[in-house]
């Protein structure tokens, strides 16, 4: 398969499985996963035609990892990113003392005021690496990495998370834990 063509499946995919499952009728069950077989006929019926193949593909080589099956083989969900209410049964884990964020300026005075929030997401986003934070904040622009006191906030009760895909969530980061780079 082309990269052209991954890159459009592996969009769809991100579309329904964290955003908008019901524009394609299907809706996730808990901790985000859907049928296999459903999804699959979903999309076929909106218009991507995609064997079982293809979409192990997908999963197999997205470069972020973003999709995964469950032990069956017959389950597959968003390893995170989600807007739609859905608990990914993640358990609390103790972050690394030191996570970033990338982002870019003009979120800084907001940031600076209120901290990091979830915004249209379930959790803010954060990364074990610069190099991770600053592709994400290029995202947007001209990346700003901002450092983030995981170990402090951890000793103070905050919960940290990690994806399957090693994407750090929190609830929030007060502005107090942030240092800009
Ligand atoms: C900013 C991609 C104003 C925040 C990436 C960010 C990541 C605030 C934006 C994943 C704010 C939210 C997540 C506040 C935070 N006021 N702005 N108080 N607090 N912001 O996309 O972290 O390709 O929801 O800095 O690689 O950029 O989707 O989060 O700029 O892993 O798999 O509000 O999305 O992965 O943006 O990115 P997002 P994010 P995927």
């Amino acid at each position: 398969m082309n990269e052209t063509k991954k890159v459009r499946i592996s969009k769809r995919l991100s579309l329904h499985l964290r955003h908008a499952p019901d524009q394609i009728g299907i809706t996730l069950g808990p901790g985000g996963w859907v049928p296999v077989e459903e999804l699959l006929s979903a999309l076929a019926r909106h218009g991507l035609t995609l064997t079982r193949a293809d979409l192990d593909e997908v999963v197999a080589t997205s470069d972020k990892k973003r999709f995964a099956f469950d032990d069956t083989g017959t389950l597959i969900r968003a390893n995170q990113g989600h807007s739609v209410e859905v608990d990914l049964d993640l358990p609390v884990t103790a972050p690394p003392a030191v996570l970033y964020h990338g982002t870019v300026d003009r979120f800084l005075p907001a940031i600076e005021q209120d901290g990091l929030k979830p915004m249209q997401r379930h959790h803010v986003h954060l990364s074990p690496t610069v190099d991770t934070a600053r592709a994400v904040g290029a995202r947007r622009g001209k990346p700003v990495i901002l450092r983030v006191d995981a170990a402090a906030m951890a000793a103070a009760g905050f919960e940290f998370r990690v994806s399957a895909n090693g994407v750090w969530l929190a609830d929030t980061v007060p502005p107090t834990y942030l240092t800009r780079l």
